[in-house]
């Protein structure tokens, strides 16, 4: 990170001001002599910044063409409007989050401001007006016009580099804009996304039932996924494959750090790629793959022991993918291994089999449940798969310990604030793209399992696309049986892919 300070405690010297109507409540814009200044910047006379704001070449703006996805987030922009007639609807994307002190996490814009703008401008907001239309409020650039520039930490384009202008956001985007100080002229009544920028949840007055009416809605309306969607689920998909490829090529590396330089090489993939990792890679060799989600990913990495990856790309309009492979470090399941391998491929097989469309949700869990709980009998963990599916029992449950599937999307737990009746306990429908990632986990110190079953947790995790015929599996890319995954990495660990 540069830091521009060169001799601390000058003189006081009085200073331009960036812009008034922004960064007040954004972090690392803390106001000391200029706004977006840090404590330590040195201050900036005035002879200074008259000289740094002349002597620029003439720039040419050449606006982009329209991005492809476009026309599909102008759809649900239209069918936001057509839920909520001569309402105002307003989307905030939020601004950056602080790391500590002045430093920021990466921005990332709030998943349903993602799903109906497309713009990765930070602090932007989404308007939809009482009769239909939608404006689009984002920050104006700060280029070499002003000496905010060079002074503004958050929006200064010698800090942050250039950003899009208002009409090149609007060609790409195919939405009107608008300065982002002409939002603070709006009040009265509104349903506003809470949670993601409470300078705009201030500005309306709004009715926190109805606020949440509005995330549902929009929860909702990602239930089903359109054609562009699937294409960005399959591409995220894609780029994860790759960065499992990249992995088991890498083992021997892991073999001597820890289970950190697994996470640090998908994190190669999925920065180059994609936008990010989707969530926290999960990289838990040995036992550490029986707590769901390890991410601390610090252990050893040992042949002889299993090594559970539940890692996913984030692509560059911000779909996710989620997959999880368990493999054997060394290449090849030992036979108990592979006993317990085989019987989760066998929940997994039922779970996907049963994604058609008029199943309700919970059909895949229900059906990867009844093979997991027989197959525990026969791993002689259960003595009755009955007694243990039992409705009021459910002792299987010890050793699956997690729910069979969730909707995938921008979110990788999309659709959260969707009713229970259309999702959770609705029917699964053409478009729906779920995971089916049934798993067996043994914990090292579970005296009611045999001895040399302790310390294995195998998942499978595959995402899987729901159509008006056969389940179509995005990340088939991947092996998943337990011949397939040995071959696969034998490939790799021989000719190195
Ligand atoms: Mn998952």
């Amino acid at each position: 990170m540069s830091d521009a300070s060169g001799l601390p405690g000058e003189s006081d010297t009085p200073s331009t001001p960036a812009q008034d109507t922004l960064g007040s409540d954004t972090p690392g814009a803390a106001s000391h002599d200029t706004p977006g200044a840090a404590s330590h910047d040195p201050d900036r006379p005035a002879a200074l910044l008259e000289f740094m704001t002349t002597g620029w070449a003439t720039r040419e703006e050449t606006l982009p063409a329209q991005h492809p996805s476009a026309p599909y987030r102008a759809a649900r922009r239209a069918a936001l409007a057509e839920r909520f007639p001569g309402e105002r609807l307003v989307v905030p994307t939020g601004g950056y989050k602080t790391r500590s002190n002045d430093t920021e996490y990466r921005f990332r814009p709030a998943t349903e401001f993602a799903h109906l703008v497309g713009s990765a401008e930070p602090d932007a907001v989404l308007v939809v007006e009482p009769d239909g239309s939608a404006l689009l409020y984002q920050a104006p650039v700060m280029d070499r016009s002003t000496p905010a520039f060079f002074t503004d930490r958050v929006y200064g384009e010698l800090w942050v580099g250039p950003r899009p202008s208002l009409a090149a956001t609007s060609a790409l985007l195919g939405i009107d804009t608008r300065p982002l100080e002409e939002l603070d002229k709006l009040s009265g009544a509104a349903r506003v996304v809470r949670g993601h920028d409470p300078r705009v949840e201030r500005l309306f007055d709004t009715d926190e039932s109805a606020d949440a009416e509005l995330t549902e809605f929009l929860s909702e309306l990602r239930l089903v996924k359109d054609e562009h969607e699937i294409g960005q689920l399959q591409q995220a998909c894609d780029a994860t494959a790759r960065g499992f490829e990249d992995v088991v090529r890498a083992l021997d590396r892991a073999k001597s750090t820890s289970e950190r330089w697994i996470e640090g090489v998908f994190g190669l993939r999925a920065r180059v790629e994609g936008n990010d990792v989707g969530y926290g890679s999960i990289c838990a060799a040995g036992p550490h793959a029986c707590i769901l989600h390890w991410t601390d990913n610090d252990g050893p990495v040992e042949d002889g022991s299993l090594v559970l990856l539940d890692m996913g790309v984030e692509g560059a309009e911000l779909y996710t993918a989620d997959i999880t492979r368990t493999l054997p470090v060394s290449g090849t399941f030992t036979p108990r291994q592979r006993q317990v391998y085989d019987l989760v491929f066998a929940a997994q097989e039922a779970g996907i089999a049963a994604c058609r469309a008029g199943q309700d949700f919970l059909a895949p869990h229900r059906a990867a449940m009844q093979v997991l709980a027989h197959g525990l009998v026969e791993l002689g963990v259960l003595d009755s798969a009955e007694e243990a599916l039992a409705e009021d029992a459910q002792l299987y449950r010890r050793y699956t310990l997690h729910g069979v599937s969730h909707m995938l999307g921008i979110d990788v737990h999309d659709c959260a604030h969707a009713r229970s009746e259309v999702y959770r306990k609705g029917p699964l429908q053409p478009g729906y793209v779920l995971t089916v990632e049934p798993g067996l986990y043994f914990q090292p110190d579970d005296l009611t399992v045999p001895a040399d079953l302790r310390g294995i947790g195998v998942r499978i995790e595959d995402d899987v696309l729901v159509t008006a015929g056969d389940p179509v599996n995005l990340s088939a890319a991947l092996p998943r049986d337990a011949d397939g995954v040995e071959a696969w990495m034998r490939d790799l660990l021989r000719t190195g892919g």
